[in-house]
């Protein structure tokens, strides 16, 4: 498949002969097929896939048609702790190159696994994505996503080195520097958290380099939710395209899906990761268009394959074609997952619901964390939100003015008052990865 794409005149990455482009039955032949080659796999190799097929009556066999894949049992987070470090593997390990690692929340951490061939296919959806994005071989693609057990370092790596682009693997950290290469190396694209992205261009700011001027020009992000209101934010400080990224450990890292040159949705790889969109509640499947939990099933995946990996992420797929002439369906961005949702009050809030409100305000900064705690058995809620230095300075009127008009912004968007507490320029942490925007101290002392 790899060879297929190397083939422009200069031997370049040529993104209109990739597979992003497939007619829909083509498409749907070669997911048939690598699907029942998947479901066989597991079946043959990973003995807790093999007793829930048993158990249920199926055998790959049963895989007929891509609609038998609603047939299959989900696989969830739960699943690949229990069977920690290596139960879900159905390659030997002389026949695995690479392990990666996501520490999760709580506990131990998820391992995934990777052939040869799991390497290359990584590479190339990565290549893709970065293809979408914009960008072609000869750009200087700064990478500041971490390297390391985190999937997004190496995963970007190899996949801007597949399509041609001179790749600085400076991961993430040591913001001084990051800019100085911005500046020095002439890097055309860059990728990283938005979040840490976020903090870079502040510090740019900070040392008197106006990225803007420079030719930094496309900025690929993910790891995390981040809002349009974050995204506009970016675009105009540094002067870029800023583009949206999706991806997770269990099914490859990055390279899941991605945005294109027109930002509505992120065209997912889906010959090599087929989505199915469930209610979270039931499990059933829902019609296309409808916002539910993204399931994921590799279709190619050697050292371990997911069937119906229930992601906690929601979205929706969009039916529309894309004007970019991508036949690979779009999803919406991921604004929130299913697990990050709290209830203050009796109503339902998810974090971004709070940055989309304070990007709306002048005056505030995107820094910003929100703190949940637990009095008299009642959940709190506090927002703690950066400010410019110069409303921070006009203690009184400035302040008064911001706060006003954030917590008109919050009550219009959740429904409810926020405790807010205003602070100045630098007070909350930076991230130089994912950002910690909940700090749940419900079940503290
Ligand atoms: O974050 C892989 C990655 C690296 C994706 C670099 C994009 C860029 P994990 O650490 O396993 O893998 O975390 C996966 O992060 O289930 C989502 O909840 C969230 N996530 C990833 N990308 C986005 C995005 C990597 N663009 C989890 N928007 C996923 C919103 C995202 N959430």
């Amino acid at each position: 498949m790899l060879r297929e794409l190397w083939n422009d005149a200069e031997g370049g990455f040529h993104p209109a002969s990739a597979p992003d482009f497939l007619p829909e039955t083509a498409l749907r032949e070669v997911q048939l097929r690598r699907l029942r080659a998947v479901v066989a796999r597991a079946y043959e190799h990973v003995e807790l896939f093999r007793s829930r097929l048993d158990e249920r009556g199926l055998t790959p066999d049963s895989i007929q048609q891509l609609e038998d894949i609603q047939r299959l049992p989900f696989t969830v987070k739960t699943d690949l702790r229990d069977t920690y470090p290596f139960g879900l593997f159905a390659s030997p390990m002389s026949d695995v190159v690479r392990l990666h690692a996501s520490s999760g929340t709580t506990g131990k951490p998820i391992v995934v696994a990777y052939t040869r061939e799991d390497v290359e296919v990584w590479s190339e959806v990565m290549a893709r994505t970065f293809a979408a994005c914009g960008m072609h071989r000869g750009d200087i693609l700064q990478n500041a996503f971490g390297y390391g057990l985190f999937t997004g370092g190496l995963g970007a790596h190899y996949g801007g080195e597949t399509l041609g682009a001179t790749v600085i693997p400076i991961s993430g950290g040591n913001t001084d520097r990051q800019i100085m290469l911005i500046r020095d190396f002439q890097v055309s694209a860059l990728c990283c958290t938005p979040s840490y992205f976020t903090h870079m261009v502040e510090r740019a700011r900070e040392l008197g380099v106006d990225l803007r001027e420079l030719p930094l020009k496309i900025g690929i992000f993910g790891a995390e939710p981040w809002t349009d209101g974050m995204r506009k934010h970016i675009e105009a400080e540094a002067g870029i395209k800023a583009y949206d990224i999706y991806g997770l450990s269990e099914i490859t890292g990055p390279g899941v899906a991605s945005e294109c040159s027109t930002q509505e949705g992120l065209h997912i790889f889906e010959d090599h990761f087929y989505p199915e969109i469930i209610d979270p509640e039931t499990g059933e499947a829902l019609p296309d268009g409808e916002e539910g939990e993204l399931v994921l099933t590799t279709l190619s995946k050697k050292a371990m394959p997911m069937i119906r990996y229930r992601t906690r992420d929601i979205t929706s797929i969009i039916t529309e074609p894309c004007a970019c002439g991508r036949t690979i369906r779009r999803m919406r961005r991921i604004g929130r997952r299913s697990d990050d949702m709290f209830i203050i009050r009796g109503v339902n809030v998810f974090p971004s619901q709070i940055e989309a409100a304070l990007l709306r305000v002048e005056g505030t900064l995107p820094h910003y964390q929100i703190i949940l705690t637990r009095a008299h058995g009642l959940d709190q809620i506090a927002v703690e939100v950066e400010v410019t230095p110069e409303v921070f300075s006009d203690k009184i009127r400035g302040l008064e003015e911001v706060r006003k008009r954030l917590a008109q912004a919050i009550e219009h968007i959740i429904g409810i008052r926020v405790e807010l507490r205003l602070v100045e320029p630098r007070t909350i942490a930076r991230s130089e990865g994912k950002a910690k925007r909940v700090i749940d101290r419900r079940n503290e002392g």
